[in-house]
């Protein structure tokens, strides 16, 4: 059972501001409340990282205008408020014991009742270094409803940039035997080839501004050691010693088919040695932008892959989103109600605008236009699959070179000094190493959350629902 010293103060105490309430009204209570949450921390040390953390009230009220509003306030009125550092998220109501906190002592916090209280208990942990896991218990409420309160929970740490596992309890004990396939959609260079590479940590694919992916590549591993990367086309098999190899060899054959368009419809299968280890349970791949005007439309080769997927991974450009062609192509796989993650890529991309934006403000917006649509049942995920790619490619002693010297010539290595410059600019923070540079582009924290779906007991919900052949 959980202590009083457990559970500290609710953050709904801190910042509580119900959808009802008119922002412009309460501006004073709302800047009342973030001093006395920031006395509070200094004091208490009651902190995410070194992060602060606000809490908005009301499924319904717009997290992005919250977030807009405080910083509006802000500025007005000359004082710093590190947005960067001001974490926000929806309460959530929890039925009577059905969420229960497992902070790796052996010990459980049940009754726990809202998304404010579970943080409250997850922080108070972490300042112990404990391993937290949500369990889900379906003693009182069906599996389907855990599966959607554990959807939004997820989100939640999505906002927040936690990773917590979330389990419902007896459903993770599938002896799936065979891999899921992870489909991965969207409009003509949203990122999807870059957004592979990265999760992949080669550069397999080409991923460039001009030339366009115009077939189906299919990645799988095979898990023998010493193997070489190889491709089957049209009943021929190519080895390559390299990532690269394979890049440039299918570099040469997207020019062709550019040409002559006919020359590349059919599927490329890729087999590589062996997949980073978040991605063993999983077969990828790569379509081509479902907008792209080709010989036997790019549509139609993108809509095909869709009855073969078991999760779309649909990745969204963040700086040109929601227009009508990824419109189309979005509600095509939604209509097939297999679980939906939407990486919204090119975060990075957010610095280079006049307007000071926020990771969990580019996802809330994206997840309100899409509610707004009539499209509830996704997870959306902010990435940027070029910082990682980028960050993977600089090597320990390519960062001191990068940190200390204006002369760079290398792509990888100004990319990533431009997204360092972008962070100090914007936010003050030094990224110190490649592997924090690489955090920046979260795309491992979207191998998690496709690991943590996947891990399911599959049945009819749409967050846990494969193909059962
Ligand atoms: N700034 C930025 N650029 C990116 C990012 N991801 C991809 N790009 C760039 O966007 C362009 C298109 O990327 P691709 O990976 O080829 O996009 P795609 O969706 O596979 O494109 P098609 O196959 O043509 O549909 C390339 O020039 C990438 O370098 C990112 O996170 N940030
Ligand atoms: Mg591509």
């Amino acid at each position: 059972m959980k202590s009083a010293e457990q559970i500290m103060p609710k953050f709904s105490e801190v910042v509580n501001l119900s959808s009802n309430y008119a922002m412009n009204e309460y501006s004073n209570n709302i800047y009342e409340s973030i001093c006395r949450y920031e006395n509070f921390n200094s004091g208490k040390s009651l902190m995410l990282r070194g992060k602060k953390l606000a809490w908005l009230i009301g499924e319904n009220s717009s997290l992005c205008d919250f977030i807009n509003d405080l910083g509006e306030y802000s500025y007005d009125n000359c004082i710093t408020l590190n947005l960067y550092d001001f974490y926000a998220a929806y309460n959530i109501t929890f039925p009577h014991e059905t969420v229960s906190l497992f902070n790796g002592s052996n010990c459980e916090l049940d009754d726990i009742l809202d998304m404010s209280e579970l943080l409250s208990a997850i922080l108070c942990g972490a300042e112990k270094k404990y391993t937290h896991k949500v369990i889900l218990s379906p003693a009182r409420v069906s599996v389907e409803y855990l599966e959607n309160l554990r959807v939004k929970i997820i989100q939640q740490f999505i906002y927040l940039r936690m990773y917590v596992p979330v389990i419902i309890s007896g459903s993770h004990k599938s002896a799936r035997k065979r891999k899921l396939r992870l489909s991965v959609l969207g409009t003509k260079k949203a990122g999807k080839s870059a957004v592979i590479n990265a999760m992949l940590g080669g550069e397999y694919s080409p991923s460039s501004p001009e030339l366009p992916t115009p077939c189906k590549i299919i990645y799988s591993e095979d898990n023998i050691s010493n193997r070489k990367i190889f491709l089957e086309h049209n009943g021929i098999i190519k080895f390559f010693s390299q990532p690269e190899d394979l890049k440039n060899f299918l570099f040469e054959k997207f020019i062709e088919a550019r040409k002559n368009p006919d020359t590349l419809e059919d599927d490329i299968n890729v087999t590589v040695p062996e997949f980073p280890d978040i991605m063993h349970g999983f077969t990828i791949v790569d379509t081509p932008g479902s907008n792209f005007a080709g010989a036997k439309s790019h549509y139609d080769i993108a809509c095909s892959e869709i009855n073969e997927a078991d999760i779309y991974l649909f990745v969204m450009n963040y700086s040109a989103h929601l227009t009508e062609d990824e419109i189309k192509i979005f509600d095509a796989a939604y209509k097939h109600k297999h679980t939906l993650i939407i990486a919204l890529n090119r975060i990075d991309e957010m610095y280079s605008s006049e307007v000071v934006k926020s990771y969990e403000r580019a996802a809330d917006y994206i997840a309100s236009r899409l509610n707004a649509l009539g499209y509830y049942d996704f997870l959306i995920v902010p990435v940027s699959a070029l910082t990682a790619v980028s960050a993977q490619r600089v090597s320990d002693d390519d960062y001191d070179i990068f940190t200390d010297s204006d002369k760079v010539n290398n792509t990888a290595i100004s990319f990533a000094k431009n997204i360092i410059k972008s962070y100090k600019n914007f936010h003050g923070l030094k990224i110190k190493s490649p592997a924090s540079l690489e955090e920046t582009g979260h795309i491992k924290y979207l191998q998690q959350i496709i690991f943590s779906l996947s891990n399911v007991k599959p049945h009819t919900n749409k967050f846990a629902c494969f193909r059962t052949s």
